[in-house]
C-alpha cells in the first residue's frame, strides 16, 4: 500500500470548505486554546483536581480531524484532544466541571480531566488511559457499524508513543483484516512523556507502519488545520465507502510537558520557542484567513471576544457547582447497586470507620 504525503495545504486551492466553515475551524481552535488557558489559571488556584493536560500547539490536529466527522460518527479522543471533543459537542461547562470534579460534572466527580464520553447523542467515547487500548475498542465499535450496515465511521487518536504498544498492533491489524470503517490518527508530537520520537521508533515515518497491516498510510502537516481536515476527510470518505482502515499521521509538536507538572527539562534548548515562533497552528491559520481567504482581522477578534465571554460564563457556573455528595459515591459505579446501604464509607464518626473499614486484625486507632 502506498504511503502518501499531503503535508501543508495549498492556500490558493479551495479546501472544500465554505467561508463559514473556515471561520468555524478558527472558533474551535481559539476555544480550545483559551479554555486550556483558563484551566491553567484554575489549576494554579488549586481548583483543578488532579493533572492538567495541554494540547498547546496541537489544536489544529484535534480540530481539523474531528471536523471531518458527522454527528453519528464515533470519535475516540485522548488527553490532547480537547479540541476534537468540543467539535463533537462537548461544552466548556462540562469540561470545566469535570476538571474541577464537581458533583454535576459528566462523571459526577468520579473521573477527571477530559475522561468522559457521550455515546448516546454526540458520539465521543470516554477514554481508557492505557496507551493504544482505544484502538481495539474502536475496532469493535466500527465492526458493529459494518455488521449492522450502518453508514457510520469511527476515528481513534493515538500518540507516537502508543504506536509502540501491543494493543495498537492488535487493534489496527484486526480492524484492517475486517475492513472496519475506522480512521486511526497518529498525532506525532515528537514526545511520549520524556521519550523523543528517535528513541520511540526506528522507522522514519510512522505512516510507514500502515504497510505492515495492508492499509494506506498518509501523512499531513498537523499544524495546518486545513491540511489536517482534508487528509482526515478523505480517510473518512474511504471508510464510509466500505474500503476499510486508513492510518493518518499528523506531524505536530507538544509545546507543553506531558502534563502541567512536567518541566520539560529533557527538551533540547530553544526547540519549544522555535515551534512557538515559527509553527504555531493558530498564528498560521490567522495568516491564511487574513491573507488568501480575505477575512478581516476584526472578524477574528469578534470571535475571540465571543470565546472569552463563553468561557467566563461557564467558569462562573462551574465554580458555583457543589462537590459530589459522599453518600452518592456508589451511584453509577456498579450497574446494579446493592439495595443494602454501603457501610464502609466515612460518615465522620470514628466508630463507624473502625467498625466498617478496618479488619479486626489491624487493631484499633487508639491501640
Ligand atoms: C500502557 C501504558 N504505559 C504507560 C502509560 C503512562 N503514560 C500515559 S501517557 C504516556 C505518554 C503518551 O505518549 P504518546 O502516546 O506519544 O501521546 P502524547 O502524550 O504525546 O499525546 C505515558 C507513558 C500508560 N497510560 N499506558
Amino acid at each position: 500500500m502506498a504511503v502518501t504525503s499531503a503535508l501543508a495545504s495549498d492556500p490558493a486551492a479551495r479546501p472544500g470548505l465554505s467561508r463559514d466553515q473556515l471561520l468555524d475551524l478558527y472558533y474551535w481552535m481559539r476555544l480550545t486554546r483559551s479554555l486550556e488557558e483558563r484551566l491553567v489559571n484554575l489549576y494554579r488556584q488549586t481548583k483543578v483536581v488532579g493533572g492538567l493536560f495541554r494540547s498547546l500547539g496541537q489544536e489544529a490536529c484535534a480540530v481539523g480531524s474531528a471536523y471531518a466527522l458527522r454527528r453519528e460518527d464515533v470519535l475516540s479522543p485522548l488527553i490532547r484532544n480537547l479540541g476534537s471533543m468540543l467539535v463533537k459537542g462537548a461544552t466548556p461547562l462540562e469540561v470545566l466541571k469535570q476538571y474541577m470534579a464537581k458533583g454535576d460534572s459528566p462523571t459526577r466527580g468520579r473521573e477527571l480531566n477530559i475522561h468522559f464520553g457521550d455515546v448516546v447523542d454526540r458520539n465521543f467515547v470516554g477514554q481508557i488511559s492505557h496507551l493504544g487500548d482505544m484502538v481495539p475498542v474502536m475496532a469493535g465499535v466500527t465492526l458493529s457499524f459494518k455488521l449492522r450496515q450502518e453508514p457510520r465511521v469511527g476515528l481513534v487518536y493515538v500518540g507516537d508513543g502508543a504506536t509502540s504498544t501491543g494493543a495498537f498492533h492488535e487493534g489496527i491489524n484486526f480492524a484492517a483484516v475486517q475492513r472496519c470503517p475506522l480512521v486511526v490518527v497518529v498525532e506525532n508530537n515528537r514526545y511520549a512523556y520524556s521519550t523523543p520520537i528517535a528513541k520511540q521508533c526506528a522507522a522514519e515515518r510512522l505512516a510507514d507502519k500502515a504497510a505492515g497491516y495492508g492499509i494506506p498510510g498518509v501523512r499531513a502537516d498537523g499544524n495546518d488545520v486545513v491540511a489536517a481536515y482534508q487528509v482526515t476527510r478523505d480517510a473518512v470518505a474511504r471508510a464510509r465507502r466500505g474500503e476499510g482502515v486508513t492510518l493518518v499521521e499528523l506531524l505536530t509538536y507538544r509545546r507543553k510537558g506531558h502534563a502541567e507538572h512536567d518541566n520539560q527539562s529533557y527538551v533540547v534548548a530553544g526547540e519549544i520557542d522555535r515551534w512557538a515562533r515559527e509553527n504555531d497552528p493558530l498564528d498560521r491559520y490567522v495568516q491564511r484567513l487574513t491573507g488568501s481567504d480575505g477575512i478581516a482581522t476584526a472578524e477574528l477578534q469578534a470571535i475571540d471576544t465571543r470565546v472569552l465571554a463563553e468561557i467566563d460564563e461557564a467558569t462562573d457556573i462551574a465554580e458555583r457547582s457543589a462537590p459530589p455528595e459522599p453518600r452518592d459515591c456508589l451511584t453509577g459505579v456498579y450497574a446494579d447497586p446493592p439495595a443494602a446501604p454501603a457501610l464502609w464509607y466515612r460518615e465522620g464518626v470514628q466508630s463507624a470507620v473502625d467498625r466498617h473499614e478496618r479488619p479486626a486484625s489491624w487493631g484499633t486507632h487508639d491501640g
